[in-house]
């Protein structure tokens, strides 16, 4: 399709790209389903994708990424300011002026033979107070489908705009042009080294190049839903963070709205579609990976999810784990990197359905009694495999999912993935200590990123790899909203679901994480007891709801206890954590860690 818009800015910045990328055609989005069909006819024409059985799978593809290309790179990913000290310790940082002419030199001409697609997306509801606008370009029609999905694409984005309206460019390539006359491949990518995913925060400009995997190509979500969006949202005293959105009705009808930060692959999705097991309690999910909150005019923090979609890790995904995510997936979706199964289906590791025989994400014959040449079982899908699905097929998508306004938020939860050492549940004494709980959550690294590979990682806010900035001003940031919501600031809670003894999990998780869920809400209502810890408020085991809980008592002692030795030993760890923020870490930081140290004893 042709350009529709009259936005000058706009066209002035596509025909900029066009003459340095140089695309056999340039086609303009307009985010109708036939767009969306023409494409995946495209993919399946190609051989980039794979339609699944329609008796199965309705209105389905697979997608095979390239083996090097399967998840988020962080060591490739840039906060480009043009002082190094504001991206701070925990961003990767270049140049300006530099890493624009490095990726000037690689894109120039990197859309030979290949079309340019221009993507307008709104992120959250087209016209909300809290909705923001971007265009990617892109040469992957793998991403175009995928953004259909993930955001909401099309004409009304740039009937929005008008002729002078904000809008966020993300420029992405794959970064491999076509020769003339030379065949495609079915994933096309640039070697690691030649990957950027760059982000120019004063200019709210995004520039991708080399990998068309998730967060590195669907430039909505990680790249301008948190990482520019952080920056903005600092600049104008609001919040976008790395949390699902729910809503949980107690018996009496009563509403919480709880927003929850975990790193990657810890279950985020799970928690954010839960079916509660104790009676009379229900859950609606909003959002599963981001929030965009602002102070509303009733001075409280009010959430909207920016995405249309979930962009879930498959592995694991059962209809145990998570039943209603195994139904939203069950027609017009895209998968990556999963097995194909020989009727045509999807599978992936920990499915809970048999699987004796398909194509591994590989694309080679696969049966679940390989092993490598170590004697390790070969997964048939990648740890990082992806489902692509439209939010409103969700069962239990909130019927205000998409209301402008979003909705206010009671709960915060932090967590991480931590087989020892974290007990299930703790409350912050105060919205202080609650930022501090935040900023040192930790969590045992999952497949999410490729590069990770430390034992336990400090992800403060689950925002290592997606905060735009200082670290350090991000928690000043933090502090100053609570000045801002006082009393009406949500309530801090810190969970882990994750506690081992040897290889037996102590506690059940999924769905009765509810019963977590349920004392937090009980303590916003005052009602439920607690005591007192070094880490915050606890609940004994009599605070919570466990009729019909098969864990035992000593189960849930261990689960709900402090072992001071095993917290004091991790203070060296966390002083150097802090040590890396710098002179830019918060005097209330400061006060938080004192304090925190001297409820240890230490
Ligand atoms: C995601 C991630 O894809 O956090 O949501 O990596
Ligand atoms: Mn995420």
């Amino acid at each position: 399709m042709a350009s529709t818009t009259q936005h000058k800015a706009l066209l002035k910045w596509v025909s900029e790209i066009e003459r340095m990328c140089r695309p056999a055609h340039v086609y303009w989005c307009d985010g109708t389903k036939a767009e969306y069909d023409a494409l995946i006819k495209l993919t399946l024409d190609t051989g980039a994708a794979t339609r699944l059985n329609p008796d199965r799978r309705p209105n389905s593809v697979l997608f095979r990424s390239h083996p090097s290309d399967v998840a988020r790179v962080e060591d490739r990913t840039f906060i480009s300011t043009p002082d190094s000290e504001d991206a701070g310790p925990t961003n990767n940082w270049m140049d300006p002026a530099e890493l624009k002419r490095e990726m000037a030199a690689l894109y120039t001409g990197c859309m030979a033979g290949r079309t340019l697609y221009v993507i307008p997306f709104s992120m959250g509801p087209i016209g909300s107070p809290i909705a923001k606008v971007g265009i990617e370009i892109t040469d992957s029609p793998y991403v175009v489908v995928n953004m259909h999905i993930m955001t909401r694409v099309g004409q009304k984005v740039l009937d929005t705009l008008g002729e002078k309206g904000e809008f966020i460019p993300c420029l992405h390539s794959v970064g491999a042009p076509l020769a003339p006359g030379q065949k495609d491949v079915a994933w096309p990518c640039a070697p690691i080294g030649q990957k950027y995913i760059s982000h120019f925060p004063d200019e709210n400009l995004i520039w991708s190049y080399g990998s068309g995997y998730g967060g590195n190509a669907l430039l909505g979500k990680k790249c301008l839903a948190l990482r520019i969006a952080s920056a903005m949202a600092r600049r104008e005293g609001w919040m976008a963070e790395h949390m699902l959105i729910l809503r949980l009705t107690n018996p009496a009808g009563r509403r919480f709205h709880i927003a929850a930060a975990f790193p990657s692959a810890c279950g985020k999705t799970n928690l954010a579609m839960l079916q509660p097991t104790i009676p009379g309690w229900k859950c609606e999910c909003i959002g599963d990976d981001i929030a965009w909150m602002k102070i509303r005019p009733d001075g409280r923090l009010h959430a909207i999810n920016p995405e249309a979609g979930f962009f879930g890790v498959a592995p694991g995904t059962s209809y145990k784990s998570n039943p209603m995510a195994m139904k939203t997936i069950r027609a017009n979706s895209i998968f990556t990197n999963c097995v194909l199964t020989d009727d045509g289906d999807i599978w992936w590791e920990d499915m809970d359905v048999p699987c004796t025989h398909g194509i591994d994400w590989k694309g080679q014959e696969w049966t679940p009694d390989m092993k490598d040449a170590d004697g390790k079982p070969i997964k048939g899908a990648h740890p990082n495999a992806r489902f692509t699905a439209p939010a409103r097929q969700c069962p239990v998508i909130c019927p205000d999912w998409e209301d402008p306004a979003g909705v206010p938020i009671d709960i915060f939860v932090f967590g991480g993935r931590r087989t020892h050492v974290m007990p299930l549940v703790h409350q912050a004494f105060d919205w202080d200590h609650g930022v501090f709980m935040g900023a040192t959550a930790a969590s045992e690294p999952t497949a999410a990123a490729l590069d990770v590979k430390v034992k336990l990682r400090y992800d403060p806010m689950a925002m290592l790899p997606f905060c735009g900035y200082h670290i350090g001003d991000y928690w000043q940031h933090w502090f100053e909203m609570g000045d801002r919501l006082g009393e009406k600031a949500p309530k801090v809670f810190y969970v882990n679901w994750f506690r081992k003894d040897g290889k037996r999990w102590l506690w059940p998780g999924f769905g009765e994480n509810s019963r977590v869920l349920k004392w937090m809400c009980e303590r916003v209502e005052g009602t439920a007891g607690a005591r007192r810890t070094p880490l915050g408020y606890m609940p004994a085991p009599a605070d919570l709801d466990t009729a019909g809980l098969e864990v035992g008592a000593a189960d849930l002692e261990t689960l709900l206890s402090v072992d001071g030795n095993a917290f004091r030993d991790e203070l060296d760890e966390l002083d150097a954590f802090l040590k890396k923020v710098g002179d830019r870490l918060p005097e209330r930081m400061k006060r938080q860690v004192a304090a925190y140290k001297q409820r240890l004893g230490a």
